[in-house]
């Protein structure tokens, strides 16, 4: 049986990273989405660079919660394709399937980038960044590029799409874990698995504004709901 899972925000929630739309989707008193955008990285560097280097840092203070571990362990153990798919930055699923390695069929995408990497405007080669950037972070590749986070801003196309619409083309099984279904292409992911003929399942604290678009709701913490749901599996 092939396995779509995606995840949002609310899947770290109980390891402490803040979510989007808790915390009133608000940056220094800026809305994220000018914040997270292209044009507000080129008219304040500064401003997009710590929202980012803070977040950054905060990852040093988080741990994978169970939620993360219920998804290692039934990746530890799939014998299908299992595509985890993640709208999150941090690196909570890559630790925790770095504790408990995967089977053969399993991968991890992160679709609005990764907090954890850098990437140079001038080349578009992407590295590993675990320290702050400066507004002016000259790229190690070329002196004349600049490093930015390796992030998927508002009106940049996610990452590896054609790979996740493949894998939703073919799946028997959409999981939707945490996430307000508020972003698009991953609010959309649902009706590409219906079409597929999937089963879907939408795992939240409460039914989320496209709760009907799923064949089944499963309500609680993620640290509750998504390890009792995956035993079932
Ligand atoms: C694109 C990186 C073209 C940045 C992010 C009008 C209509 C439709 C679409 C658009 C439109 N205008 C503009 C668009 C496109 C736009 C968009 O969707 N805008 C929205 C605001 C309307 N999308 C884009 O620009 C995307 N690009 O469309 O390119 C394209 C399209 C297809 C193919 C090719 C090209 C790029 C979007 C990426 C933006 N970058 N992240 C950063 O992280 O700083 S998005 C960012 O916000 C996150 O990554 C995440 O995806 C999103 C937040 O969503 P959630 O993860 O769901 O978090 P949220 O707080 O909203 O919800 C948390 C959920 O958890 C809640 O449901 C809550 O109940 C639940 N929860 C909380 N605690 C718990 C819990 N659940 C369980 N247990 C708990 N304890």
């Amino acid at each position: 049986m092939n396995l779509v899972v995606l995840t949002g925000a609310g899947v770290s929630a109980e390891s402490g990273v803040p979510t989007f739309r808790a915390s009133d989707g608000l940056w220094c008193g800026h809305r994220i989405e000018d914040v997270a955008t292209p044009e507000g990285y080129a008219a304040d560097p500064a401003l997009v660079q710590d929202f980012y280097n803070l977040r950054r840092r905060q990852l040093a203070e988080v741990r994978p919660n169970a939620a993360h571990r219920a998804l290692a362990d039934l990746a530890a153990r799939w014998a299908g394709d299992f595509l985890l798919v993640t709208q999150n930055v941090d690196d909570l699923h890559d630790r925790a399937h770095a504790e408990t390695p995967p089977a053969e069929g399993f991968e991890l995408i992160h679709m609005h980038g990764e907090l954890l990497k850098g990437r140079c405007t001038r080349s578009g080669a992407v590295m590993d960044w675990t320290g702050d950037m400066a507004a002016d972070q000259a790229s190690p590749l070329h002196p004349q590029g600049r490093m930015r986070p390796h992030i998927v801003w508002f009106g940049e196309t996610p990452l590896q799409m054609e790979q996740i619409e493949r894998a939703l083309a073919h799946c028997d099984l959409f999981v939707s874990i945490g996430t307000s279904g508020a972003v698009y292409p991953a609010a959309g992911f649902v009706d590409l698995a219906r079409r597929a003929g999937a089963r879907t399942v939408e795992i939240n604290l409460e039914p989320t504004a496209g709760a009907r678009l799923f064949d089944e709701g499963v309500y609680g913490p993620a640290t509750q709901a998504v390890p009792a749901f995956l035993d079932t599996l």
